[in-house]
């Protein structure tokens, strides 16, 4: 049995910050990561067009002002690789990786309630032992194909797109079936279409893309931001979602037909997920959803040649943003494209995989290789793949299964010094995520500290405490349009999983201060106990 201070599951962006930060601390630490090498999301996520859709200016660490000044991205919108570079070099240059062990897949972590430790062990038997056991284990880390039948009859290659293979994949005049039209989807369809014989699109529900209008990042766009980096990146920290988006507060409603419109193009010329800023009511208010929506299907009429299949492109039924918003390059545009074919399955749903293909619809479809753009167990499914057990033996997964309990998306009433980092019940997904975990990171570590300087050993919230903060989240979900949408965010991709709006939609920056606010109260909400602090009480 290995002995340290605090154990760190994942080594993607949240595991690699814990470990700069518990060395600053000097606390002992040690990453245990399934994957070969660091990176988390951009090590898995290796499909063609895999992309960030946040700006890279703004995706990307701000923790060192040297790291942030010197690092040069190449596109407005980086690319996987790339990405994945910078998690490589970011390791490197803190020479965190001897505090990493790779290949390592944790499978059970047990608190010992006489101890006070957590008593963690691997899938090959290893065991560690840590006050402290922090999930860093991603939100979107549970790829999933869906329970097709057949799925294992298929002679030619299956992929997931979340699960892509290092050596890439040749598609070179194949035939390709794709199913899903989420945002892996709508990167990847456009790259794949240039290369396969045919490729096939199975869609089941339409997606609101926004072009990206990405390009190569200029010197003068990028001095623009490192000058600024001082300001902008504070700023980003009390903004709603964590990126400096240029906000237009006023509704929609409020604006007339001419104005509305004229908005709607700029942001549509800009590109990216700033067009779901050009309007502040556009996630709460229908009407005004309904005005960004139709402009939208507007765009993809114009764009897509064929009447019937820009129909069928053209997203309705939900609220535009209530499902991730996805951006793209050119995808609309490749259903013009004579070896494209869209079909769909949303009444006529994929029957089974065959041996040679896939059946729906009465008709069997061959394929050379099928992709499985089709997403993840969402924000539990990491979690709940290993068993974690609190006080007396009680286990996480039967303590969630009506859907996660949480207070601040930080930690769970009887999972002592058990912390998620981006958890369910924070606002992580909805945000710049770089922005999230740092404050996550930053939360947990200064957390540390005090328990350190009290003599406290152990922190755990209260009953009460979670209970206000579950009731709060689903409040706060419930006066958006997001539960009127059959996404990930709900659950609803995921046959029997509870429908709870998992993320918390308050706003990074009101939850940045209400976590500060908790803290400066000596963390209120949360049992502080153990340790030195602990005995001198009792004697
Ligand atoms: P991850 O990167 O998911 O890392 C978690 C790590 O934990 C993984 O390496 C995994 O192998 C490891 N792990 C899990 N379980 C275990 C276990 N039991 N034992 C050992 N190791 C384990 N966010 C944005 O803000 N902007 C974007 O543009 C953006 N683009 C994205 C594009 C894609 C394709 C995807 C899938 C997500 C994207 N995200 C984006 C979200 C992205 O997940 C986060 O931005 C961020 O990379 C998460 O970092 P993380 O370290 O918290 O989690
Ligand atoms: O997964 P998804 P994703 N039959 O769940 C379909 C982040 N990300 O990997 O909508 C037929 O969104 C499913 O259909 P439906 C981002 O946060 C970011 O694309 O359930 N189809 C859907 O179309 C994102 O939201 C970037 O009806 C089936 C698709 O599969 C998250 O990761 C890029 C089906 C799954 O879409 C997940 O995205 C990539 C079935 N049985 C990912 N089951 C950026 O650019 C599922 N589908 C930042």
């Amino acid at each position: 049995m290995r002995e340290f201070d605090v154990i760190v599951v994942g080594a993607g962006f949240s595991g690699l910050y814990l470990l700069y930060r518990l060395r600053k601390l000097g606390l002992s630490a040690r990453a245990l990561e399934r994957a070969d090498d660091v990176g988390g999301t951009w090590w898995w996520n290796r499909y063609p067009g895999a992309r960030c859709d946040v700006e890279s200016m703004q995706y990307s660490y701000s923790f060192s002002e040297e790291l942030q000044q010197d690092w040069e991205w190449s596109e407005l919108f980086s690319a996987q690789p790339e990405i994945l570079d910078y998690a490589r070099h970011v390791a490197d240059r803190f020479d965190l990786r001897r505090d990493i062990q790779f290949d390592t897949t944790v499978s059970s972590a047990h608190w010992d309630d006489d101890e006070r430790r957590w008593r963690l062990e691997t899938e090959a038997g290893e065991v560690f032992s840590a006050r402290h056991c922090i999930m860093a284990t991603g939100c979107l880390s549970t790829a999933r194909v869906p329970d097709f039948e057949g799925v294992d009859s298929y002679q030619g290659p299956t992929y997931h797109t979340g699960w892509w293979p290092h050596e890439g994949v040749d598609f070179s005049g194949k035939t390709v079936g794709i199913i899903g039209t989420g945002s892996s989807a709508i990167q990847a369809i456009p790259v794949i279409a240039e290369e396969a014989g045919h490729l096939t699109v199975f869609q089941r529900t339409p997606n609101y893309s926004i072009p990206s209008r990405n390009g190569p990042m200029t010197d003068d766009y990028a001095r623009s931001w490192k000058d600024g980096y001082a300001e902008s990146r504070q700023a980003a920290r009390h903004t709603r979602n964590g990126v400096l988006a240029r906000l237009n507060p006023q509704s929609a409603m409020a604006a007339g037909e001419a104005e509305r419109q004229a908005i709607y193009e700029e942001r549509w010329r800009e590109g990216g997920t700033y067009f779901m800023a050009s309007f502040g009511d556009l996630a709460t208010n229908q009407a005004s959803n309904d005005t960004a929506a139709e402009f939208v299907r507007e765009q993809i009429r114009t764009t897509v040649e064929d009447p019937e299949t820009a129909e069928l492109l053209a997203a309705d039924g939900y609220p535009i943003g209530t499902k991730r918003i996805c951006v793209d390059t050119d995808y609309f545009e490749t259903f013009n494209r004579e070896n494209v074919t869209l079909v769909d399955v949303s009444e006529q749903p994929i029957e089974r995989i065959t041996s040679e293909g896939l059946r729906t619809g009465g008709r069997d479809y061959t394929f050379d290789a099928i992709v499985f753009a089709t997403g993840f167990d969402a924000m539990t499914g990491t979690l709940d793949a290993i068993d974690i057990r609190g006080h007396e033996g009680r286990a996480l997964k039967a303590k969630w299964e009506e859907g996660p309990r949480t207070y601040l998306g930080l930690m769970s009433e009887g999972f002592p010094n058990l912390y998620m980092i981006t958890g369910p019940g924070s606002p992580s997904v909805l945000s710049n995520m770089m922005v999230s975990i740092e404050q996550h990171v930053d939360w947990v570590t200064d957390a540390f500290a005090h328990l350190e300087a009290n003599g406290l050993e152990t922190m755990e919230p209260s009953l009460e405490a979670e209970d206000a903060w579950v009731a709060h989240n689903s409040e706060v979900g419930n006066t958006t349009l997001y539960p009127k949408a059959a996404s990930w965010y709900m659950g609803a991709n995921i046959p029997g999983k509870p429908r709870i709006f998992l993320p918390y939609i308050g706003g990074v920056g009101a939850y940045r201060e209400r976590c500060d606010e908790i803290a400066a109260k000596g963390y209120e909400g949360f049992e502080l106990g153990g340790g030195e602090a602990e005995q001198r009480k009792a004697s």
